[in-house]
């Protein structure tokens, strides 16, 4: 076989075709399209939770033109075990007449660390079966970029997060809020997302980030909480949301500005609020809904009609808070004009135009009572309110950010919160006073304050319906649906201890990156993560192979994808054996490695080339190493190929430790290579 003759047989049938949404440059397919071109009959394939699973079987879609079987995370070979015993009984009832070959499909950590036990019972029964392992270093997944965190300090999109800072995250014991360090936040590069929405939440995410989720046991033991992936969840399936953030009953400090002196009739002879007040926060809920400003006029204006009591009411407060009694009106305007007063409220981050309007990070950080005074003021501003009955409220406006991030802030508040909902205007439309200049899209939501449950009386039944029933902070919500979003920026955040965030209002895992037992010494990951105190993870990789080995059966190979005719010829060998047979794939992930897609088969080659991954068979008792390279390139040449790498690169003395270990390693297996049977 030569490259050439691979290729076609590669073409000849797809087997695994295209559509996936593996990352560029991602070596999964080359590995399974070689592996499965070396048959002709029929191949079942069971695989691990995974990349190479979830990115190949997104719902409804599948790549697999094979018959495939999804296993959890930790049993593949358990599954495949299963369905080879099936297949022998079958055959042996004459049911079934052809020949059939089994393949079990994993990840390093669903091979090496969970899922050992089923590959080590699968390999110790003796089942006929080809085990592959590609090993890309660790456990890989991500939030989309424009996920908003909520932090010590406010509500923060992803992407403004810096390590150090503190975000709130679901203490796993206590079910309760805690703040927690972020130790980092990872770019994990453009990747398909999936919606998954409740009837109040909504968020983007990877199909491999993992949320918090409640299993429900059988009648009399308890129900608990258990992390499950994106492409685990349902529809139905019961996530933990926030409901509440602590109130610290603090109010928030504002920065000082710097006034003018300047301005006839006083008009800058204005009090500026130090801090934040019942008050204020409902002219600014008011100005968010209607005002504008124009800093250079030193013009705030608000479209409230005469002889409505919310115009009553804002002069009221306005002057209360700035103790300015400079106001004029007209049939359906407000104006106050200060510079002062503009520049400041232009400084607490609400943004002026109508589109961009948003909040600020700090609201989300005041009392509770001063938070309901902001949003009182948006109601009180809205044409649109829209009172079903008492206490159910429509809020309608044309920034999509304003209406996310309303709907986050009631979240903080115990509100029941309807989805967004898109409406279009169409050019003429009378919206606030005023015909509509061009077509417009709004946005709305509706909300209303909880009903109360009796919790005394009926504590038992409540609990079995809402898990954190008695929870003040967290509650459980049902996910109304999972949608396919596209190809987007993605991120990570690293979170100490706990290993959470609350996104978007939702109680989400930080992975991505983790450190699998395959992760090499030296290498950066979310788990093992490089900085002042550390340069990496500080283990080398488990011998899975050698521990394959340790079970005799027939045939165990290291491979690569560089090497792709060697790579088929190991594969065709394993299925021409009767019993297990165990080939592990260096898989050269570029987002893991943080490296360039165009550089994966240059990576695995120097693996080789450096004899990091050296190329060997174990067959029927006996090592072969198939490739030895003259003169070995130095490992920091691998290293230096990824930024992964980077902190123990600065390190001489750990290169001549990784070194020494490569080094004494191949030794060993030359050393093997010449025992006789
Ligand atoms: C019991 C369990 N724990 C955690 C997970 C979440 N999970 C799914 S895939 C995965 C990592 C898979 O790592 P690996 O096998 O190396 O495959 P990779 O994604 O790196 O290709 C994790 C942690 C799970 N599905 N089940
Ligand atoms: S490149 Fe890495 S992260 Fe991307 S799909 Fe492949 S294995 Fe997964
Ligand atoms: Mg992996």
């Amino acid at each position: 076989m030569n490259n050439i003759e691979v290729a076609e047989r590669i073409n000849k049938e797809k087997k695994i075709v295209s559509g996936h949404r593996t990352c560029a440059g991602c070596p999964i397919t080359i590995i399974l399209r070689t592996a499965l071109a070396t048959q002709d009959c029929p191949v079942v394939v069971a695989s691990a939770t995974s990349c190479a699973e979830v990115t190949t079987t997104i719902y409804p879609y599948t790549s697999w033109n094979v018959p495939w079987i999804h296993s959890v995370f930790a049993n593949a070979a358990a599954t495949i075990s299963g369905v080879e015993t099936a297949y022998n009984a079958l055959k042996k009832k004459g049911k079934i007449k052809k020949e059939i070959k089994f393949l079990a499909f994993a990840g390093d950590g669903g091979s090496l660390d969970i899922g050992l036990q089923s590959l080590s019972g699968a390999m110790e029964r003796g089942h006929d079966f080809v085990y592959i392992c590609y090993d890309n270093e660790g456990y890989m997944n991500c939030l989309s970029t424009d996920s908003l965190i909520m932090t010590e300090t406010g509500l923060k999109q992803i992407t403004d997060i810096k390590k150090g800072e503190k975000v709130w995250a679901f203490d796993q014991k206590s079910y309760q809020p805690i703040l927690k360090k972020c130790n980092g936040v990872f770019d994990n590069g453009r990747k398909k997302v999936y919606g998954i929405e409740t009837i109040h939440q909504n968020i983007k995410a990877t199909s491999n980030h993992p949320f918090l989720t409640l299993k429900r046991n059988e009648k009399g033991k308890e129900n608990e909480l258990i992390w499950k992936t994106v492409s685990e969840l349902k529809k139905n399936d019961e996530i933990v949301t926030i409901k509440r953030l602590y109130d610290k009953g603090k109010t928030f400090k504002f920065e000082k500005i710097k006034l003018t002196k300047k301005g006839k009739n006083n008009i800058n002879k204005v009090k500026i609020p130090k801090e934040s007040s019942k008050e204020l926060m409902l002219w600014l809920g008011l100005y968010v809904g209607d005002g504008w400003i124009r800093e250079e006029k030193g013009e705030i204006g608000f479209a409230l009609p005469e002889n409505t009591k919310e115009r009553t009411k804002l002069i009221k407060i306005h002057k209360k808070i700035f103790e300015q009694d400079n106001i004029s009106k007209d049939k359906y305007h407000i104006y106050f004009n200060s510079v002062n007063i503009s520049k400041f409220i232009n400084s607490l981050g609400f943004k002026q135009e109508a589109k961009n309007k948003t909040i600020p990070s700090w609201v989300f950080t005041l009392p509770s009572n001063q938070k309901k005074e902001f949003i009182k003021g948006l109601i009180m501003s809205d044409e649109y309110i829209y009172k079903k009955k008492k206490e159910n409220y429509r809020y309608v406006s044309v920034s999509k950010d304003l209406i996310e991030r309303v709907r986050l802030l009631l979240q903080t508040m115990d509100y029941r919160v309807g989805k967004i909902t898109t409406q279009k205007k169409k050019k003429g439309t009378i919206v606030v006073n005023r015909p509509l200049l061009k077509d417009s899209e709004y946005y709305s939501i509706c909300f209303s304050e909880k009903d109360k449950w009796n919790l005394e009386k009926y504590s038992t039944q409540y609990k079995y319906q809402n898990f954190l029933i008695k929870n003040k902070y967290f509650e459980i919500r049902k996910i109304k649906n999972i949608i396919p979003k596209g190809i987007e920026q993605t991120l990570d955040l690293r979170v100490e201890g706990e290993h959470n965030f609350i996104a978007n209002g939702i109680v989400v895992h930080n992975t991505g990156n983790q450190r699998s037992s395959a992760t090499p010494y030296g290498a950066s990951t979310t788990t093992t993560p490089s900085g002042k105190v550390s340069f990496g993870k500080e283990k080398f990789q488990k011998d899975l192979a050698a521990i394959a080995i340790a079970h005799n059966i027939p045939y165990v190979a290291t491979a690569n994808p560089w090497n792709q005719v060697d790579l088929y010829n190991k594969v065709k060998k394993a299925f021409d054996k009767k019993g297990p047979a165990l080939i592990l794939v260096f898989a050269a992930c570029p987002t893991n490695m943080k490296a360039p897609s165009s550089q994966t088969i240059n990576i695995s080659k120097l693996a080789t080339q450096t004899n990091f991954w050296p190329l060997y068979e174990f067959e029927d008792g006996k090592y072969t190493v198939n490739y030895k390279q003259e003169k070995r390139i130095p490992i920091e040449e691998l290293l230096k190929t990824q930024t992964k790498f980077k902190e123990v690169l600065k390190n001489k003395k750990e290169i001549i430790n990784i070194q020494d270990h490569v080094d004494e390693e191949f030794k060993k297996l030359l050393d093997k290579e010449k025992i006789k049977k």
